[in-house]
């Protein structure tokens, strides 16, 4: 029998209506995330986890603002306004949310120099988070996914995981989405493209 998780991506304060970055509607995931939660044999968590330097930072940038871009060693990078530092209670889970069935919980984004969407690899594409390697060598093969943002962290990590190899389901329902010059749609046909499994 099939092996599946559902990996509960960012549903942190910060993402949350009143949030540094917050995502419209955001915390109306929180119930339909808890309910999900007894469908899977395992239940992972992510959480945005930055330095409060971080590079991902406008506020890092003289002079470029929040939502703009610039380009980092690794490639483009949008610039946010401060969010989820590290220790802070934006950085927190959702009051709500339901912790009870978490394994593992990934924290990326902590490097200074490197932003992290995907729960996978960092934003260079190369550096891994180390959760594709847990999930394996626990003989996990279907991955179902809902969180924040849907056309950021969400899509990043979906992406990632069926590049691997998983079965992906995102389950959008329970997924709100920042929506940043076109960002959702691109999302959209991107997963649908790779082959992955959109649930409304
Ligand atoms: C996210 C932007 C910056 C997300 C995290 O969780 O989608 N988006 N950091
Ligand atoms: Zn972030």
């Amino acid at each position: 029998m099939a092996t599946s998780a559902f990996i509960v991506i960012d549903v942190q304060n910060d993402f949350c209506p009143e949030g540094a970055l917050a995502v419209a509607d955001g915390d109306a995931v929180v119930a339909p995330i808890n309910a999900m939660m007894a469908d899977f044999d395992h239940v992972i968590l992510t959480q945005d986890w930055h330095p409060h330097d971080h590079s991902s930072f406008a506020s890092q940038h003289d002079g470029l603002e929040a939502f703009s871009t610039t380009t980092m060693d690794y490639g483009e990078q949008t610039l946010w306004p401060d969010h989820c530092i590290q220790g802070s209670i934006g950085a927190e889970f959702h009051p709500s949310l339901n912790l009870d069935r978490a394994e593992l919980i990934i924290r990326k984004g902590y490097r200074t120099a490197i932003d992290s969407y995907s729960a996978f690899f960092e934003n260079d594409k190369t550096t891994p988070t180390g959760l594709g390697g847990a999930l394996k060598e626990r003989g996990i093969t279907h991955l179902a996914m809902a969180g924040l943002a849907t056309d950021f962290c969400v899509a990043f990590s979906a992406l990632d995981a069926a590049k691997l190899g998983f079965d992906v389901t995102v389950h959008l329902s329970a997924c709100r989405a920042i929506d940043l010059g076109g960002s959702l749609d691109a999302a959209i046909s991107q997963m649908t493209d790779a082959g992955i499994t959109l649930i409304d």
